[in-house]
């Protein structure tokens, strides 16, 4: 069974130029609530650690570079089927793929500077909220 949580990240690009309001708006209006949420600055470690998985990319030293840059703010969001939903909401990863009304569109200026991350399972979405939230198996 899909479940009802999932973690995304206001990213650094967006939340400098105060778009994070908006954005989280758009969130609620798409039925998600807002379980767990801080603002922080991703150490070039933690930032190596949360994209582990695309260390052999030829983008992950410029992603883990723009994603260290600035604040950025992880949430903690629920509602039903929630990653499957929080990915339709966000849009393709490079904003000119993404569809009309979804967060990339609307926010996003390139493919790296994208606005926002959201996990891509329920085992990702569980460990990813771990990673910023020690406390996430308890909210
Ligand atoms: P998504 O965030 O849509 O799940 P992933 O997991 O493929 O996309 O990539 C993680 C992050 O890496 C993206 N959000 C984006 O910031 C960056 N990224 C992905 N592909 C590229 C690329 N070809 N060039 C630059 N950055 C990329």
């Amino acid at each position: 069974m899909a479940g009802n949580r999932t973690l995304t990240i206001i990213k650094p690009d967006a939340f400098a130029t105060g778009k994070a309001g908006n954005i989280i708006a758009l969130l609620e209006k798409s039925g998600f609530k807002i379980i767990a949420s801080r603002v922080m600055q991703l150490t070039q470690s933690q930032a190596g650690e949360f994209y582990e998985v695309h260390k052999e990319r030829p983008f992950f030293g410029s992603l883990t570079k723009f994603m260290t840059s600035g604040k950025c703010m992880p949430i903690v969001l629920e509602r039903d089927d929630a990653v499957a939903a929080l990915r339709k909401t966000i849009g393709a990863t490079d904003p000119a793929e993404a569809e009309a009304g979804t967060v990339r569109k609307l926010y996003a200026e390139s493919k790296e500077r994208n606005a926002i991350h959201a996990s891509d399972s329920d085992e990702n979405a569980a460990r990813e909220a771990r990673f910023f939230f020690a406390e996430a198996d308890t909210l």
